[in-house]
């Protein structure tokens, strides 16, 4: 083993955006790309000399190679410790759980979370801070920072250590402990929920499909719904996770989980579907014949809290990112509770989950989650539902229903326009932006603007501004639209546009009907089509 210090020079694009680095696989096999960006994460730190450091991934294509070159690098750099999943594997909810439980320094996660995976997919590399949630803006930017002047590298050079087995092994100085990726979590979650109920649910013959999408939550929903809650064999499809993950998109939605929305929408569908994305954070619910939306189920699992052991006592309060909608904010009214609407990104709910002014977090963008961790996390979605249902008896579209009986009902969509040209797309932004200030009580199509905002966000923990969020604009009847780029994407621009109406009697209409005089508003105001040359949404969610 000998100690080599390589020259190197900065390498464009080493930004990261939402959540991490994310680019095409081809890109981090480049020479030095990985290198160079897993150095500057140390450097933006301020080094990793006597450090703990969780390590694992979603096991997408790259993850296996990627993890020792992080292993070689922690060493070099004189890490006193790396605490590895078993095969390179963690779920990014898993990962923050050891972070936290072990008292690590930080984390490193290789996923680009349910971006495709394999050569011509994507790579990602995020990390995770001492409290296991997602480097937060001071902390991108200081790694941001170190990309942009790196001069050198650090790495061993040495055979791959032997990620196959749970034990501990010593690398050049450096301590390696290889740990089962599940037990941990699975005792976490144990503590959280009455397994108890769950497991009489399943024993009265309710029927469940999970679909982990040959992603990394498989041994997870396996281990936990399968063998301890006594879910019928089987009942966990796609459970072992692939490097390409069966040539899927492992993003737990209507269009990419379309086989297990067939099932669930079909005649013989069991009890409750869900799915799980690459790298474990996202969920998706479904009743039988009833999908529920993300935001929608950040409020029932609001409403529904306290049925749930670890949250008998009630909330601290709830959090949603901006484009979310506020269903939970009715929720949050009627129970007493603070109510906080940050930017996208997991990062802004970490301090309001530090400082314990929110307890439930959630996002449009089907990820849900609370204090138990600082991630989102998709199975822990799945069995709040379950405990739920088990205390509720009741189906998931009766809990819908009776849920919008009492609070109305927020309908919600989100249009998203994938791989724009960029220039265009950021033009229709800008463009958009700038005519903010004019649009307040003026028309767009069929509706009336009351307020158009740019959302900036002050963190009312550390009092730091985040500007330039999304362009937010209502309209009479209780209506709005969002509109922002993307910052998870590897391919051109994408445009998310989120559609959201109010209402208080009419409680089964047709989502997209609903929202139809939302987006004919959208396209008025931005002549979206002639600008884009698309017709139609690429994902509708
Ligand atoms: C990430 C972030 C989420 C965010 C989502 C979408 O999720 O962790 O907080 O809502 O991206 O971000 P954007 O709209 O910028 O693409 P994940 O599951 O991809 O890590």
């Amino acid at each position: 083993m000998t100690l080599q210090i390589i020259p190197t020079s900065p390498i464009d694009g080493q930004v990261p955006g939402t959540s991490g680095l994310r680019k095409k696989t081809h890109v981090f096999q480049q020479p030095h790309y990985l290198e160079n960006y897993v150095q500057s994460i140390f450097d933006g730190i301020g080094g990793v000399v006597g450090k703990t450091l969780v390590l694992g991934g979603d096991g997408r294509y790259f993850n296996a190679q990627a993890a020792q070159v992080v292993l070689r690098m922690a060493s070099a750099n004189d890490a006193a410790k790396v605490i590895v999943g078993q095969n390179a594997l963690l779920s990014t909810p898993a990962a923050s759980r050891l972070i936290r439980k072990r008292g690590a320094n930080g984390g490193i996660i290789l996923s680009a979370s349910h971006n495709p995976g394999g050569p011509d997919g994507d790579f990602g590399v995020k990390y995770n801070i001492a409290n296991g949630g997602p480097a937060p803006e001071p902390v991108t930017s200081a790694i941001t920072q170190a990309a942009a002047g790196i001069t050198q590298y650090c790495i061993l050079t040495a055979q791959d250590v032997d990620l196959s087995q749970p034990g501990l092994q010593d690398l050049h100085g450096m301590e390696v402990e290889v740990v089962d990726p599940v037990a941990d979590y699975a005792s976490l979650m144990e503590e959280l929920f009455d397994f108890a109920a769950i497991s009489a649910l399943f024993q009265s013959g309710f029927t469940l499909r999970f679909d982990a999408m040959h992603a990394v939550t498989g041994p997870y929903a396996s281990a936990i719904l399968e063998d301890r809650l006594g879910a019928s064999p089987g009942s966990v499809l796609n459970a072992v996770p692939l490097p390409d993950f069966g040539k899927g998109h492992p993003d737990p939605n209507p269009i990419w989980a379309k086989d297990l929305m067939d099932v669930m929408m079909g005649s013989d569908a069991p009890d409750f579907g869900a799915a799980s994305d690459g790298d474990g954070d996202r969920n998706m619910i479904v009743g039988r014949g009833c999908y529920v939306t993300p935001s929608d189920s950040l409020a029932v699992l609001a409403a529904n809290a306290t049925l749930v052991p670890a949250y008998a006592d009630g909330l601290k309060g709830v959090a949603r990112s901006m484009p979310t909608s506020q269903a939970v904010d009715r929720v949050a009214e009627a129970q007493g509770l603070d109510c906080y609407a940050t930017p996208t990104g997991w990062k802004f709910f970490g301090n309001l989950l530090d400082a314990g002014r929110a307890t439930l977090c959630g996002e449009e963008s089907a990820g849900t989650g609370s204090d138990h961790i600082r991630e989102k996390d998709g199975l822990w979605a799945v069995l709040f539902w379950l405990n739920i249902l088990a205390k509720r008896r009741m189906s998931v579209a009766e809990i819908l229903a009776d849920h919008w009986a009492r609070f109305g009902r927020n309908y919600y969509s989100r249009h998203d326009y994938e791989a724009l040209d960029t220039a265009t797309a950021e033009a229709l932004i800008n463009d958009l932006r700038d005519r903010l200030p004019t649009l307040p009580g003026t028309t767009a199509g069929p509706l009336t603007m009351t307020e158009a905002e740019d959302f900036a966000y002050d963190d009312p923990v550390d009092g730091s501004r985040t500007t330039g969020q999304g362009l937010n604009i209502r309209f009479d009847g209780d209506a709005r639209v969002m509109l922002r780029l993307s910052g998870t994407g590897t391919e051109g621009a994408t445009l998310r546009v989120y559609l959201e109406r109010f209402d208080a009697e009419a409680l089964d209409l047709d989502a997209q009907a609903a929202l139809a005089p939302v987006a004919a508003a959208t396209e008025a105001l931005t002549n979206l089509r002639a600008r884009t040359g698309r017709d139609a949404p690429d994902v509708i969610t």
